[in-house]
């Protein structure tokens, strides 16, 4: 049981604009609240359409502690089921992609239709009555070609991120796209001090050299100015060429379109793309993100995202996958080290960063810091809609407990 009490108190003491206190990454407690009040009810990036082309095709992955499974039905349509097995609750799809045209669970052979429904309990005793018994489901929703899910009974309106999203991301053509490289390292980091990292780019200058090859450094004032300049020059050519442009945000999302430095038309070591079937003109640098665990960006020639899951306070499983064209070629179109090198490396130097971090923040020395309201606004949007989501869950199981 978590003591609520104890959560209202620290949550309490927390100082607006400043890093959180220390608890909030370093407390078990604390790490199972957020579990229940961020994991458990917020939309969550899980990859692309395109990973799960046909029917019977699946995606299996795992949210805090639950393994959730999206798949293909019969007529085309995405659902979603928890991943664990009506009879004694074991994981039914192993974590990854497959194509099945029925799930069997591997330990007793109980199967399931496509839809969730249960087909066959080998052995079953006659009195046994199967009514009823089917794959809990959870929320699935598509925004041009991308896939989120949401475990919550009722979760948080979906419909803004669709409608401000939607023409953002068309352009980019994801629905055209292939995966061809995943990676999952497990950071020793509490999962918000991972996203607040990746919410940030106040680190980047120094901590990825190789990123600004061909992303605009915002290490000074001069820096902002011509980033400044740089967009309204980018937004009013992409607004004429008909090519929806500028910024969106919601509660709990972001999503924008913005140059990348100037002669560069892809985010790469060299600013050239490495791709050479494109999904699109250059049109710039698409991002999004998802507050709990996501960032993505697009490109003329590729897309990457990165997801943040918790698995243990100081865990937290970092995914980074990478998607092309369907019709390029490895080999021939591109290849996979100079597709990766780009992102393992700032991947692999924010997972260094993180677990930097995190050493600190264990340490007596520790007290929440003030972040920077122009270089870290991201990361503080960020803190404050956690801050946000700990607030309303606590209201609402301290009016449960009565
Ligand atoms: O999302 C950003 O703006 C930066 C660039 C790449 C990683 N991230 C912190
Ligand atoms: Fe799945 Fe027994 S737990 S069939
Ligand atoms: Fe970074």
């Amino acid at each position: 049981m978590i003591d609520l009490r104890r959560v209202r108190e620290l949550f309490d003491a927390r100082l607006p604009g400043y890093s959180l206190p220390q608890e909030f990454y370093t407390d078990p407690e604390i790490f199972e609240f957020d579990l229940e009040a961020v994991h458990a009810r917020s939309w969550i990036f899980v990859g692309l359409e395109a990973e799960i082309p046909s029917a019977g095709s699946y995606l299996a992955t795992t949210i805090g502690r639950s393994p959730i499974i999206v798949v293909r039905d019969r007529d085309g349509t995405l659902r979603g089921f928890y991943n664990t097995c009506r009879h004694r609750g074991a994981q039914i799809c192993e974590t990854g992609h497959g194509c099945k045209p029925v799930l069997v669970c591997p330990y007793h052979q109980w199967s399931y239709r496509l839809d969730g429904s249960l087909q066959g309990t080998p052995r079953m005793h006659e009195s046994f009555d199967p009514a009823g018994i089917h794959l809990l489901p959870i929320h699935v929703e598509t925004v041009a070609g991308t896939v989120y899910v949401c475990l919550a009974d009722e979760p948080p309106p979906f419909e803004k991120f669709r409608n401000e999203v939607e023409p953002l991301l068309a352009p980019s053509r994801l629905i055209d796209a292939k995966l061809v490289y995943e990676k999952t390292v497990v950071e020793r980091a509490n999962w918000k001090l991972a996203m607040e990292n990746a919410s940030e780019c106040y680190h980047c200058a120094v901590g990825h050299p190789s990123l600004t090859a061909s992303a605009y450094p915002l290490a000074t004032r001069r820096d902002l100015d011509r980033w400044n300049m740089a967009c309204d020059e980018f937004t009013s050519r992409m607004t004429a060429a008909g090519v929806p442009s500028g910024q969106v945000d919601g509660d709990w999302f972001t999503a924008f379109r913005f140059p990348l430095k100037e002669g560069c038309v892809s985010l790469t070591m060299d600013g050239k793309p490495s791709v050479r079937k494109l999904f699109t003109e250059n049109i710039g640098w698409m991002r999004w993100s998802l507050h709990s665990s996501a960032y993505a960006h697009a490109l003329c020639d590729y897309t990457a995202t990165f997801s943040a899951i918790p698995i243990g306070v100081q865990e937290t499983a970092i995914t980074w996958k990478i998607y092309v064209h369907k019709d390029a070629q490895e080999g021939v179109d591109y290849t996979l080290d100079s597709l990766t090198s780009l992102w393992d490396k700032t991947n692999f130097e924010d997972r260094d960063l993180a677990e930097m971090n995190q050493r600190g923040v264990n340490g007596k020395g520790y007290l929440p810091g003030p972040y920077s309201q122009e270089a870290e606004s991201y990361a503080l949007n960020f803190v404050d809609w956690y801050c946000a989501q700990v607030g309303a869950h606590l209201d609402s199981q301290t009016k449960k407990a009565g």
